[in-house]
């Protein structure tokens, strides 16, 4: 009998430009998971790569919101937060103890930087507040970029796998069970992931070629499908495999229509198949 799950998700909505909330939504629902989608913000587009944008707060209707829900009993197998402002992470740190009960994991993806460079409007009073976040979590997932900031490692586009674990131990410092860090390019022409165990320090990878485009909401759709695949039960390799697997076809599909506009992120409605023939194996 498939069980039913729940997973809460606090992110932006940025109406355009497929990331956050609106590539969240589809992923996990894709998996079969409820997603529970709580806005922190909405903006009329992303910050990456639009000229520019316009942005409503949500700061003071997070609790508001959550707190309605105390005349229902809720639970969360999973929290998930993504792209979120600096002023909103003590309220968020109060949702983790508020909805953690035994079995809730708790996904932070911090979500702050690319590139080597700290998305617009944050700076670096941010990486602290988010190493805050982090230490209540179980399973992190950065990229590369945020992955240097939080473990004080200069930036750099190729780091070789012995680099990548050491970056890897240091992070494994703010107490997390698992890391799990995308965008890697060690393998020549190839995109790598990792997952990696803190306790144990064993890691799988998984790779697909590698474009030579920077693509905006890879690093979300990369997160949810993870996210979304983990907690329908499939082990680690399978999950990294798949999700590789779904990004790279979102890529060739969008690739296949012509010279992306990349800030429109990628065509991962016509990849959505590959989660869902993942899980039939499951069900
Ligand atoms: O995909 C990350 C992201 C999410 N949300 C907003 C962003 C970005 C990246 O720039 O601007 C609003």
């Amino acid at each position: 009998m498939k069980k039913e799950l729940r997973l809460l998700t606090i992110q932006d909505y940025s109406c355009l430009g497929r990331c956050s909330l609106t590539v969240a939504l589809p992923v996990i629902s894709a998996c079969q998971i409820e997603c529970v989608g709580v806005p922190s913000a909405i903006l009329s587009n992303h910050t990456a790569g639009f000229r520019s944008w316009t942005y409503l707060d949500l700061k003071d209707e997070l609790l508001k919101i959550v707190d309605k829900w105390d005349e229902y009993k809720h639970h969360f197998d999973a929290i998930y937060t993504g792209y979120l402002p600096t002023n909103q992470i003590d309220i968020i740190k109060q949702i983790f103890i508020k909805f953690k009960e035994k079995d809730t994991v708790i996904f932070v993806d911090p979500c702050f930087a690319d590139y080597g460079k700290m998305y617009a409007g944050f700076d670096k009073s941010h990486i602290d507040k988010m190493k805050e976040l982090i230490r209540m979590s179980d399973v992190i997932l950065p990229n590369l970029s945020e992955a240097c900031f939080l473990s004080d490692t200069p930036y750099k586009e190729n780091f070789t796998l012995d680099e990548t674990l050491s970056i890897l131990d240091k992070l494994s410092t703010f107490g997390v069970k698992k890391i799990v860090l995308s965008g890697l390019t060690f393998l020549e022409g190839k995109l790598t992931s990792i997952v990696y165990d803190c306790k144990s320090k064993h890691y799988v990878l998984a790779s697909t070629p590698f474009y030579p485009y920077r693509f905006h909401g890879t690093g979300d759709l990369f997160a949810s499908s993870y996210i979304a695949l983990s907690m329908r039960g499939l082990d680690d390799e399978l999950v990294l495999d798949t999700t590789q697997k779904f990004i790279d076809l979102a890529i060739r599909k969008t690739l296949e229509l012509g010279e992306p506009n990349l800030c429109y992120g990628v065509n991962f409605e016509s990849a959505l198949s590959v989660l869902i023939d993942a899980i039939k194996g499951i069900e």
